[in-house]
């Protein structure tokens, strides 16, 4: 058996030296300690001794088991940093101090319109709040009076996770986080809730030159003492304004969604065809852009606000048609399509 031992670590030690790759190594490691490895046979190998020499030669195997496991570790270092080394060597030389040829980057037209929408917001007292792109049911449809099973729910079908929450489908899934924040301002101060939050939202649908699957929408809401349709349109129509800096036509016709009593649908006559009919519009002369309404009094109670009390409008843009029309692209799918060519001709004019 000692002279067994004795091969087995003049080979072992033969093996390692001539070693030259990790995987080497792995193969020599799993040929004497793994399950049917020389070493571990030698240890399997003590069955047949007597108890003494169990002992002594138990002991000097075990002494090779720990010597090899150490070398094999030292072997890996040694191993890897070569490997570094090597990796190191064949990288090209980078002359850092060339100067970079590259033309400036410019934001997305998304960025340009959103930025634009808060910045006219927030010249009006709007807050702008950010909220989660994954959100639950409640939030995206129970509290908006959409319960489990109404058929406003097919009109928004989208992706869920295996938790059960969901990306969401529309800006509106904020709502009642909004209103649960500024209540006791409301009720206790007197201060109106006035607050927008742009957010991206998705959609299981199929795509065309007007929908896409991931697009961005901006939620706006006021809720205060008295609050009417008129405020409402007054808001509509001072963004548009400032946005397009020109007279824009649009048209306000009526629209159901269950979280808006009474609800609105707002078109905008289309920029790219003027009114004419184009696959932009879907031929209709009409882009739908800002459907709102009067907040319904079961989504203020959801939000814990008293609707006998408080009135208030809200107003969901669809963001990515706002840039579509502004910057005159033609297929909303352009916009998401990564392409630096169409997307760098917008400029930043701040
Ligand atoms: C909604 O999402 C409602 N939450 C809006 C709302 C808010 C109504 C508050 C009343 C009060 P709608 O599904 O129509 O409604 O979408 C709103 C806008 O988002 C549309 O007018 C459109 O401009 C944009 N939009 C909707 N679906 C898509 C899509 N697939 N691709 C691009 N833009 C879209």
């Amino acid at each position: 058996m000692t002279e067994k031992l004795t091969a087995v670590k003049q080979s072992f030690e033969t093996e390692l030296a001539a070693a030259q790759s990790l995987d080497e190594l792995e193969n020599i490691r799993v040929s004497y300690l793994g399950k049917k490895g020389s070493i571990t046979e030698l240890l399997k190998g003590m069955k047949d001794l007597s108890v003494e020499e169990k002992k002594d030669f138990g002991g000097k195997v075990n002494v090779l088991k720990n010597e090899a496991t150490e070398q094999i570790a030292l072997k890996m270092k040694e191993l890897k940093e070569k490997e570094i080394e090597r990796e190191i060597g064949s990288m090209p030389e980078f002359d850092l101090s060339v100067p970079a040829n590259l033309s400036r980057g410019s934001y997305h037209p998304i960025t340009l319109v959103q930025r634009e929408c808060e910045r006219i917001f927030k010249s009006m007292g709007f807050n702008v709040e950010d909220y989660s792109e994954v959100v639950t049911d409640y939030e995206c449809f129970e509290a908006l009076n959409i319960p489990k099973h109404h058929p406003a729910r097919d009109m928004q079908d989208t992706y869920y996770l295996e938790n059960g929450q969901l990306l969401k489908s529309h800006t509106s899934a904020a709502q009642n986080a909004i209103y649960k924040k500024y209540k006791s301002a409301l009720v206790n101060e007197g201060k109106p809730i006035k607050a927008i939050f742009p957010g991206r939202c998705f959609r299981n649908e199929a795509t065309d030159a007007c929908h896409e699957n991931t697009f961005f929408q901006m939620e706006g809401v006021m809720v205060d003492k008295d609050i009417s349709i008129s405020n409402l349109i007054f808001f509509m129509k001072t963004m548009l304004s400032e946005v397009f800096k020109r007279d824009v036509k649009v048209r306000l016709r009526p629209g159901f969604f269950p979280f808006v009593e009474p609800g609105f649908e707002l078109d905008i006559s289309c920029a790219i065809c003027g009114g004419e009919g184009c696959p932009s519009c879907k031929h209709s002369g009409w882009l739908e852009l800002c459907p709102c309404g009067m907040i319904h009094p079961e989504v203020l109670k959801s939000g814990g606000i008293d609707p006998e009390e408080y009135t208030g409008f809200a107003f969901g843009l669809g963001l990515t048609r706002l840039a579509m029309m502004k910057y005159g692209v033609k297929d909303i799918r352009d916009l998401n399509s990564g392409s630096l060519k169409s997307l760098s001709q917008f400029t930043d004019d701040e």
